[in-house]
Order: C-alpha cells, then structure tokens, then sequence
C-alpha cells in the first residue's frame, strides 16, 4: 500500500479533539487522516553537542507517537545542528532572500554545511521508514536538500515538496553564495509546488538561465537529465469549520468584546513577529491615518498582535525592540485618559479566542512587505458575519493577493495609500461590504486547504518515479 509520507522541519504537537495552531498543521494531519501515512520531523528538542565537530551525528533513532491512522516520528537535534541549520543558514540566509531581504541575509558556508548535514540527517532515518511505493511530501525552505540526500542513499520514491514562501528574482537569490548547489539539489525533487505563479515563474527564470533547462508544457522542466514538475497550490483554510467556530466562539464572547470597545471600531492584525510582516510601516501609516483624520480619534482602535518568534536570531530582536519603540511613541502622542490607540500584544492566543477578535474587528489589516500567502488575511474573512462583514486591506506583495482582488489592495511601502484604504475601509457603506466579503468567501472556497492538499497529493502520485522515467 502506498502511504503518503510527510515530512516538516518541526512535527506540530496534536492533541486529539484541540485545534492545531496553524493552518499547515492542521492541513498535513487531515491529509494524513485520510490516507493514512506518517510524519516526521524534528522534535523541537535539542541535545547536547555529543560527537566532534565534522563528524556526523550519531543518529538517534526517531521517537514515534500514534494518532488515529497516522504515525508521528520525531528526532532531535544536535544544538550545534540546531545553530548551522535552523538559526543559521533556514533563518539566517535563506528566509531574508526568500522574502526579498537581501540587506538581512548573511552566509556563512560552515551553517550552510550544518544545512545539508541535516538535511542529510532526516534522509537517513526517512530512507529506513519508508516502503518502495510510499510517496514523500517534504515542507517549506528548510528541506531544499532532502531530496537529493534521499537520492543518493537510493531512495526512488516520487518525492514532493511544497514552499510555503516566496520565491525571489534570479538576482535576489544568487546573493546566496551556494545558490547553484542548492538549486542542483531541488532538482532531485519530482515536483515543487508554490504558492502563487509569480513564484513558480521566478524559479523558472533561474532554471532556465542559470542551469539551461528546457520549460516543457505543463509546468515541467527538464534539467540536469531529469523531469521537474513544478505546479501552483495556493494554500487555504478549512473554510466551514472556521465559520463555525468563530459563529460558537462569536455567540458566547462577541457581546462582552463589543461591550469593552464602547462603540469603537476595531481595526486588527496577527502576525508572527517578523520583519517581513511589514509591521514597522503598518504602525506608521496608522499613526499618519490619525493625525489626518482627527475625526476618527476616539473612535477607532488598533490591535496588533504579535508573538516573539526565532528570538535567538538577531534580526528579530532589532524588529521587536523597534516595536516597542514605535507602539510606545504613538500611543505617547494620541492617547486620551479614556482611549489607547493602539493596543499591541506580544503574545500568542488559542484559535477559540482569535476568532470572535476576527468577527468583531471593522478592518482586517494584513501588509506584509513579502509573503507567501498569507493565512490571517484568510482566517480574517472567514469569520465575518456575511450579513454585515468587515473589511480587508491586504499587501499586494502578500500570495494571497492574487486571488483576493475584493480586498482593498495597497503597497505596504506606501504610508499614505494604507491610511487613505483604512478610511475607506472603516467609512465604507453595507453592501459594498457585502459584495466584497461574497466574493471573497468564493475564491476561498475554491481554494480551500482540503483543495490544496488534494490537488498536490494527486499530481504527485500521477508521476512516474525517478526508476520508472529512467
Ligand atoms: P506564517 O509566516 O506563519 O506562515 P500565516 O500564513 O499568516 O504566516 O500563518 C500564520 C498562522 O499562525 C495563522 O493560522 C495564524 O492564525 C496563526 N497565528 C499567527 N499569530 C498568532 C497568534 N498571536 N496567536 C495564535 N495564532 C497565531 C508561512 C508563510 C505564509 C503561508 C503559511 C502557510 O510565511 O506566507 O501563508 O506559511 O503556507
């Protein structure tokens, strides 16, 4: 029997019956759920250093947990391992490059060692789990290698993976110093889905320029002697659980919530902490939106949520000190004894409590300055009550403004413009809302999460494995 075989940088903790946090957990369980299979990753933990630098990491066996049909495999890392892969060369090079953030990236080729070293590390254990007809589906930036370390331990598996980021120009990503071993090594890979076609074209350019492959219909292409699909999976959410968890949640927390904004509307946003969230120009243009619009003083309110993440990289303790410098600044030259403009919370909240936030917020404020897709924005509208819906204002450098042309689209770089669409948006009229949150609700029930999940699971088992092309 052919299971599907997921494979993530970290295993989402599940605990049966509670929602996942995010949406790719919940998305990968469920794909699992229904064909069964296995997922493996790194536990979260990190051990002591224990074998001499160079050397390969002793190779601890996986920890396994059950749930329902699915098999979770989890294994530790080697805190230097943790450093060079994960802190280092994932969030040190490549999520900057990614997000078009060539001034944030640094290289540095031992990290970039620990990188592949990993990424080897998780091969070896896979290539023990898996049977001849399994099929692999690898996550996001961390596992740029996994393929080509699965090949050369023999591995012939059809192997998938899925790029939760952005994907940059051919000039962005040569920044990176091993731009051409890293590429070489995706094209061990049979098909690689992106989230929108800006970023599946934007690899192309550089398979084509920098490696002479050949585009050839249907998105593949043929490089370095193999076939490499690529293909377009915008991620989704589960669009009916979450109107019914933000109607249950809504009915028993949205009186109590309206009450404490004392007729103010609420503008909102949730994001992780992360410069490429755009949160340091979504702060200024709200603070411009006030000094212009001093008839909106008193009655609007900003809530900007924001937990820390990978606070051990520097570059995210420089944005989470600018924060609280500017959140501090603009409540310190608009509020009033009885109004704070602008409430920021550095903290996480369980879904059930995001999601009345969601359904009473007048404004979706989603400007990320580059961003795969973009989940909030999609949670945002899914909760809105349709008879009398919010708005969103979204970042057209966000993926998800490709398909959500209703939102009020603006340039995260442009103060003026976000001000100007946040009157808009707080002064628009019921139907045009409406309109606009209908088709919304459309686009993202085309493209659900239960839609992605699907159509990439069956584009990749529809592919020969690398023996059978041979
Ligand atoms: P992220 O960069 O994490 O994901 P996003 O798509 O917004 O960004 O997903 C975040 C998820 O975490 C959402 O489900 C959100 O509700 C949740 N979350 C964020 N802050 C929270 C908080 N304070 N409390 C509780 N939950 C919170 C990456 C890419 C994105 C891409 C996704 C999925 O960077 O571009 O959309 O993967 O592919």
């Amino acid at each position: 029997m052919s299971r599907l075989v997921v494979v993530s940088n970290r295993v989402a903790p599940i605990t049966e019956g509670e929602a996942t946090a995010g949406g790719l957990a919940a998305g990968v369980m469920d794909a699992l759920r229904h064909s069964g299979g296995l997922w493996f990753g790194w536990s979260g933990n990190t051990v002591p250093d224990v074998v001499p630098p160079g050397t390969l990491p002793p190779g601890l066996p996986p920890a396994i947990a059950r749930s329902g049909p699915v098999t979770l495999y989890t294994t530790d890392l080697t805190r230097r391992d943790y450093d060079d892969y994960y802190r280092g060369f994932a969030n040190g090079t490549l999520w900057p490059i990614l997000h078009d953030q060539t001034a944030l990236s640094r290289f540095d080729r031992g990290e970039f060692a620990g990188y592949r070293r990993v990424n080897a590390h998780f091969a070896r254990h896979l290539a023990d789990l898996i049977g001849p007809e399994d099929v692999i589906w690898a996550h996001d930036y961390h596992l740029l290698g996994l393929a080509e370390a699965l090949r050369a331990l023999g591995v012939t598996n059809r192997i998938g993976l899925f790029l939760h980021t952005p994907w940059p120009a051919p000039s962005v990503l040569m920044a990176v110093p091993a731009h051409a071993e890293l590429l070489r090594a995706m094209t061990h890979y049979d098909l690689i889905g992106f989230q929108t076609e800006r970023d599946r074209q934007a690899f192309g350019d550089y398979v084509r320029r920098e490696m002479g492959g050949e585009e050839l219909p249907g998105g593949v292409f043929r490089v370095r002697e193999r076939s490499l699909r690529t293909g377009v999976y915008p991620i989704g959410v589960q669009v009916e659980a979450l109107r019914a968890e933000a109607r249950t949640a809504g009915a028993e927390r949205l009186p109590a919530l309206r009450a404490s904004l004392a007729g103010r509307s609420l503008v909102m946003s949730v994001d992780r902490l992360d410069y490429s969230k755009g949160l340091r120009q979504r702060f200024r243009a709200y603070e411009r939106f006030l000094a212009e619009h001093p008839d909106w003083h008193r009655r609007v309110e900003f809530l900007q949520i924001a937990p820390p993440s990978r606070a051990d990289v520097e570059a995210y303790q420089v944005i989470r000190r600018e924060l609280e410098g500017e959140a501090g600044r603009i409540n310190g030259r608009f509020a009033e004894l009885d109004w704070t403009p602008l409430r920021y919370l550095n903290r996480s909240f369980p879904r059930n409590a995001l999601m009345p936030l969601y359904a009473a917020a007048r404004v979706g404020l989603v400007t990320p300055l580059r961003d795969g897709m973009n989940l909030v924005a999609k949670e945002y509208v899914a909760a809105q009550d349709p008879e009398d819906p919010g708005v969103l204002v979204l970042s057209q450098f966000a993926g998800a403004a490709c398909e959500m042309a209703s939102a009020l689209l603006v340039n995260p770089h442009d103060e003026a413009g976000v001000a100007a669409a946040l009157e808009q948006a707080l002064a628009m009229p019921l139907a045009e809302r409406r309109e606009r949150h209908a088709d919304l609700l459309a686009v993202m029930r085309r493209n659900s999460l239960e839609r992605w999940r699907d159509r990439f699971v069956a584009d990749l088992r529809g592919l020969p494995t690398a023996a059978q092309a041979a």
